[in-house]
């Protein structure tokens, strides 16, 4: 971990976050070598952030896929919580993609919030499932959610808000920093190593380990992650190969050819099984229970 080089390059900053308070936490590092902020508690102020989003009149998408068990097994405490935490005081609209939209629980919405469940059909696979969400995420920004939505925040569903995660986590191009990994050294990184497959990064390549569990970003720069991750899993399909962890490999090769504008730290996406860390001091959202045994079969 090292602190931002200020010697060498503007403090990171966006219109959501204003300049960062990197000092606050020099024990992490609060930008990448390519200017961009990577959000820790304390390096923002949350409400030069909601008051940037209420000026714009902003409407912020939250898109997630709830097929099969995951629907009884997550989703409610999935939106309960967001009801709590996400964009609190913004404009929101759910995307709720799922097989039973009969099904979606009924969850109170806070005013300027709407839930909109989208018919997806169920995959045989798991993996399925996970991947294909790019394509249908791809066709739903290029219809009426992109009409809707300014920016757009793509998460799993087996998670809960456990803190506020507001508009300071705006940006382009935002990505999130995978909860295991993030201390991890490049080559250790759980990339796509196959060279056949389109998601393949080298041994020298990389910047981060991102987590697919979250990532987000204006309407137009969905549209191109999307379509990117969607197209390299079918060429991958078309070989007969999948990559390692499915759509997150791909979403990792597209931020490494396209640098995210935004880092969410991994108090963002934190999982309670992780022993606890130091650096850790507001966790906004947390990993579900798993029970492999009960929903993979
Ligand atoms: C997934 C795995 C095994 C059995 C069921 C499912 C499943 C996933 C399902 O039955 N129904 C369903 O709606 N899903 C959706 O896919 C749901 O939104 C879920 O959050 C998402 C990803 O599956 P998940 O959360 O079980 O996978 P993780 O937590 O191991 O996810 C990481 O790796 C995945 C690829 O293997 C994805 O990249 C994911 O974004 C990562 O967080
Ligand atoms: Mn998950």
């Amino acid at each position: 971990m090292g602190t931002c080089p200020t010697a060498i390059m503007p403090l990171p900053r966006d219109n959501f976050t204003g300049v960062l308070h990197h000092w606050a936490r020099p024990e992490v590092l609060t930008c990448t070598s390519w200017g961009a902020p990577i959000i820790w508690d304390g390096t923002f102020d949350p409400h030069i952030a909601q008051q940037e989003a209420r000026r714009r009149n902003l409407t912020i998408g939250l898109t997630v896929f709830a097929v099969g068990r995951y629907l009884e097994k997550y989703l409610e405490h999935f939106l309960v919580s967001a009801e709590q935490h996400f964009m609190v005081g913004q404009n929101v609209v759910y995307y709720v993609f799922t097989d039973r939209p009969e099904a979606v629980p009924y969850v109170a919405l806070g005013q300027g919030r709407l839930l909109r469940a989208k018919p997806v059909q169920r995959e045989r696979r798991w993996q399925d499932v996970s991947m294909a969400r790019m394509p249908t995420l791809h066709e739903a920004l290029g219809g009426q959610l992109g009409q809707e939505a300014d920016f757009v925040f793509c998460l799993d569903v087996d998670q809960y808000f456990t803190g506020n995660f507001g508009p300071e986590v705006l940006a382009d191009l935002v990505a999130q920093l995978h909860a295991w990994h993030y201390r991890w050294p490049r080559w250790l990184l759980p990339y796509e190593r196959d060279k056949r497959s389109a998601a393949a990064l080298s041994l020298s390549e990389g910047d981060f380990y991102y987590h697919a569990a979250v990532f987000g970003g204006s309407v137009a720069a969905l549209l191109k992650l999307t379509a990117h991750c969607a197209t390299g899993q079918q060429l991958d399909h078309k070989r007969g190969i999948e990559a390692l962890w499915h759509d997150e490999s791909h979403l990792n090769k597209f931020f490494w050819l396209n640098k995210p504008t935004k880092l969410l730290s991994p108090e963002f996406c934190w999982a309670e099984e992780i022993i606890w860390r130091r650096e850790i001091h507001h966790p906004r959202l947390l990993w579900a229970p798993k029970e492999y045994t009960l929903v993979r079969n």
